[in-house]
């Protein structure tokens, strides 16, 4: 483990109330992860990403979601709300200046809060001093921390290396065989906990490919299609369709439940055409409590990625889920299958999830109307192909504690770069200032081809990390990326909070030889609370077990 860099950005102090008026439940809605803090008290946590209570910190269900972490409805606490403004804890009030739960057993200050001072796993904020008897204190950027306890609890993972072999680059985790552990599922390959020996297979003897070749499972969701409570899987293969995959290249796969898995299990395309964009997402964009898959569709297409009629939106399965899935557009128009960086989240703070893409953004409306909002979501990450330019899977989440939703995206998912964009202003004078995480130039420390991200709390403090790494060899040797060769990291950078609107990510290496696919989990798989991290892509096949 290691901290190498630090990126600071600066944005607007006092907007405070913009949370407790409408900030916690879009996030909510885009999340999907746990409800905080309901029972609050003994270990309620809060702060300015609302996290809190009991059951409200990361963990198994808590910031499962894209963008959420923890707590994202924002009740904490038995006397409190938690949240920018909010009090939690069992009697301390948290927040931006507040002082949380002084007597919790899991108290974290605000952004210049004392926290936890009888705390076992107290945490302060970016000036606080934190856990003055706490076990596991851990200190603001300034602050002195956990005095009775370690100055700093390091993060740090044990890695697995499940497979050698490249099968696919997408992988996501589902209970699949039903006996309560968590399993991992990596393309067409399950391999089941608690043990993560390899479970079974979806299709009969799946394929290898070298690492110029492109696998069929580009991405690996794991839901309910069928609604008979089995995790079934949803994959897309390659968005151009002339590569390896076909056309359809989105399927979804029935599980048979646990007396059939030692079969291959039924398989049904999505839709006809393309599923196209590099970066499909499984989120909640349409007001119900179910996720759907957001892309941009190549209803009808041409040779060498070539999408006449592109259109992003979303697709779900309609009461037969096994015939084709009703496709609602957001709007058009796109030329090329491969165009890259996507994601759902709630950027405007009316509950509604919006849309982003490289070029902008689409508000929802409430009669399921949507705005095009353009941003140029790479801004200046520009070598390779115009194609190339921006990133992977997109999140909105207030980054900076300020109230306001930011998002967060790589610039270039076969290039270089990763920012957040700070959120000012409302409604259609929404802008963003970027604040650069990674550079968008090669240099120490720096890596390339960022093809897949995750956001989650990986340290437990109740503020959303984003995890990302290079997609070992992106494109093959023979249309090589900038960087192509470089070691496959994969980094977990550390949200921090400062005062007045600052923020900063501070870079930590979880691993340095293994990298990311095209879509990847951030969750507990192992069932201590922490975030692990299980990956696969043209190296093979590791879990990144958090100790
Ligand atoms: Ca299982
Ligand atoms: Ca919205
Ligand atoms: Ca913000
Ligand atoms: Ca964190």
């Amino acid at each position: 483990m290691r901290a190498m860099r630090t990126f600071q950005g600066r944005g607007a102090a006092g907007a405070c109330l913009l949370a407790a008026a409408f900030g916690w439940a879009g996030c909510s809605d885009s999340g999907g992860g746990g409800t905080g803090g309901t029972s609050g008290g003994a270990a309620g946590i809060a702060g300015t990403t609302g996290s809190a209570g009991t059951t409200g910190s990361a963990g198994t269900t808590g910031s499962a979601g894209t963008t959420g972490s923890a707590g994202t409805t924002g009740s904490a606490g038995t006397t409190g709300s938690a949240g920018t403004t909010g009090s939690a804890g069992t009697t301390g009030s948290a927040g931006t200046t507040g002082a949380a739960g002084t007597s919790g057993t899991a108290g974290r200050g605000g952004t210049t809060g004392a926290a936890g001072t009888t705390g076992t796993a107290g945490r302060g904020g970016t000036t606080s001093s934190a856990g003055t008897t706490g076990s596991a204190g851990r200190g603001g950027t300034t602050g002195s921390a956990g005095t009775g306890g370690a100055a700093t609890t390091a993060v740090t993972f044990t890695t697995r290396t499940l497979s050698t072999q490249h099968y696919a680059e997408g992988a996501d985790v589902g209970d699949i065989n039903g006996d309560g552990a968590l399993d991992l599922v990596a393309g067409p390959n399950w391999y089941a906990g608690p043990n993560f020996a390899l479970g079974g297979t979806v299709i009969a003897n799946p394929p290898t490919f070298t690492m110029n070749e492109y696998s069929k499972f580009f991405l690996t969701f794991v839901d309910d299609v069928s609604g008979d409570g089995r995790p079934d899987l949803i994959t897309v293969g390659d968005a151009g369709g002339a590569n390896a995959t076909g056309n359809p290249n989105a399927y979804w796969y029935q599980n048979p439940g646990p007396a059939g898995l030692g079969q291959p299990w039924p398989r049904y395309p999505i839709i006809s055409g393309l599923v196209a964009n590099e970066s499909p997402g499984w989120v909640n964009v349409a007001g119900d409590a179910k996720k759907e898959l957001l892309f941009i569709w190549c209803e009808t297409t041409s040779a060498n990625g070539a999408c006449p009629s592109g259109r992003i939106g979303y697709a779900r399965p309609g009461t037969d889920p096994t015939a084709a899935w009703t496709f609602t557009p957001i709007g058009g128009s796109f030329s090329t299958a491969w165009v890259h960086g996507l994601g759902a989240g709630d950027i405007d703070g009316d509950g509604l999830p919006d849309v982003m893409e490289r070029t902008g953004w689409w508000q929802q409306g409430a009669t399921g109307t949507w705005t095009r909002r353009a941003f140029e979501f790479w801004m200046g990450s520009t070598t390779g192909r115009a194609s190339n330019w921006g990133g992977s899977q997109m999140y909105a989440y207030d980054v900076n504690g300020d109230g306001n939703p930011d998002v967060v995206s790589a610039l270039s998912a076969h290039g270089y770069g990763l920012a957040w964009y700070e959120r000012a202003g409302t409604g259609a004078a929404i802008t963003f200032t970027a604040r650069q995480i990674l550079p968008t130039a090669a240099g120490t420390g720096n890596f390339s081809q960022l093809h897949a991200t995750q956001v989650a709390d990986v340290n437990g403090d109740g503020l959303p990390d984003v995890i990302t790494g290079k997609r070992y060899y992106a494109h093959p040797a023979s249309n090589a990326d900038p960087g192509t060769t470089d070691p496959a990291v994969i980094s977990w950078f550390e949200l921090q909070r400062g005062t007045g609107g600052a923020a900063s990510f501070v870079q930590h290496v979880i691993h340095s030889d293994s990298g990311v696919g095209c879509n990847f989990a951030a969750r507990d798989v192992t069932g201590d609370g922490k975030v692990d991290i299980f990956t696969t892509n043209k190296h093979g096949t590791y879990l990144h077990v958090q100790q």
